[in-house]
């Protein structure tokens, strides 16, 4: 059976299941939920973990007075239930304030409150418990170009970056930080737009060992690209601190589809890389039960969120345990890729002292080699399919 525990470590944000339905084009289809209940509905689907901004907790600009009375809620259901905070994050979007962006504002004034709000849910994402904090900049880019010189935009975000980091360090908070790579949507063009952008930048931060990415499925894919790879990458960079599981098919605006909708082949391989490749973190939903569902179809889509990850870790379990499978990967040579290209310690010269490797190396020959890696697709095709 495909029913999820705990120990599936699976984890949804408020804001997904507590989508309205709000888009440019239409109202809200859904009456709010409260955050509590979505506490106590999570846990009783099988998940271990809720996430969340700071405004889905707080309504924004809430009085200080009110502020208490949100959290104690909030930290009651948890206790009742054992739902853990794996995550948190700040909502830098919304609010007309941050139309210009946030940490890359032009405006100084904003930037500064940014960082402000940022502090202080940081504060309440470490009293929940939370070990990571995601930074999704939606609002950080422009739609025309002399509006933003991207330079001086990128300075600004290493400075709000490196401020957060100084005050988790003085405050001993053992929390680190996940930044969010999207294309575009709400901006035309986003900061930061892939995976690969998100690790360049971290490296030219003053503590890049607080910092790792949380890639999301449809971000990656929004701009074509292969999301399986971007994880192992980020996993390879040791840098996969956290991830946002949803569906999305193909290049157009961010569909957030629950997890297994779309590119159901990504997800397959993307599900095998994660089991096999060692990550422990949350297997964290960031999608958006469609608008033309009401309460039971929320629980429906979030159900389905797992049943899916479930049926496809089982899927790739099969696959990589499969005597045919093992057969066909060393026809396809994967064992050989994992042999390093050089002997240990070989140096230039021993290479170019190597006749094999060029002087007497068949090139015709090894060009005739077939690599077999369509049986090899096909059997995968054939595992996922359950056949
Ligand atoms: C927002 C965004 C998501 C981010 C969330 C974190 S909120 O809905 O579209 O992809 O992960 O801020
Ligand atoms: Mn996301
Ligand atoms: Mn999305
Ligand atoms: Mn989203």
């Amino acid at each position: 059976s495909y029913e999820p525990v705990p120990a599936d470590k699976f984890s949804f944000g408020l804001w997904t299941v507590g989508w309205q339905g709000r888009d440019p084009f239409g109202d809200a289809t859904r009456a709010p939920l409260d955050p509590v209940e979505s506490v106590h509905r999570l846990a009783e689907l099988g998940a271990y973990g809720v996430t969340f901004h700071d405004d889905d907790l707080i309504p924004f600009g809430a009085p200080e007075g009110e502020r208490e009375g949100h959290v104690k809620r909030f930290r009651q259901a948890l206790d009742a239930t054992g739902m853990t905070v794996p995550m948190a994050t700040t909502n830098l979007f919304t609010h007309p304030v941050f139309k210009d962006g946030a940490f890359t504002a032009n405006d100084r004034d904003v930037r500064r409150f940014a960082l402000r709000k940022t502090m202080r849910n940081i504060d309440l994402a470490v009293e929940l418990g939370a070990q990571t904090y995601v930074a999704w900049g939606g609002r950080e880019g422009a739609e025309s170009g002399a509006a933003k010189d991207i330079r001086a935009a990128l300075d600004r975000m290493k400075e709000a970056f490196d401020l957060l980091a100084d005050y988790v360090t003085e405050q001993g908070y053992g929390l680190r930080f996940a930044l969010e790579p999207k294309p575009n949507e709400p901006r035309g063009d986003i900061l930061l737009p892939t995976v690969g952008h998100a690790l360049a930048f971290i490296e030219r931060l003053e503590r890049p060992e607080l910092f790792g990415v949380n890639p999301e499925v449809g971000h990656e894919q929004m701009a074509g690209l292969n999301y399986p790879h971007a994880i192992a990458q980020a996993m390879w960079a040791g840098k996969l601190f956290h991830l946002d599981l949803n569906g999305q098919s193909g290049i157009k605006y961010d569909q957030d589809l629950r997890f297994g909708a779309g590119d159901l082949r990504a997800a397959f391989w993307l599900v095998d890389l994660l089991e096999s490749g060692g990550y422990e973190g949350p297997r964290h939903f960031d999608f958006k039960p469609p608008r033309t569902e009401d309460t039971a179809g929320v629980w429906a889509s979030a159900a389905g969120c797992m049943r899916n990850y479930l049926i496809l870790r089982e899927r790739a379990a099969a696959f990589r345990a499969a005597p045919a499978v093992q057969e066909a990967l060393r026809a396809s040579r994967l064992d050989e890729l994992s042999r390093p290209t050089l002997e240990a310690g070989e140096t230039p010269g021993a290479l170019l002292a190597d006749r094999s490797a060029y002087e007497d190396f068949d090139v015709e020959a090894a060009a005739r080699r077939g690599m077999a890696f369509e049986h090899l697709d096909q059997l995968a095709m054939d595992h996922l399919l359950g056949v």
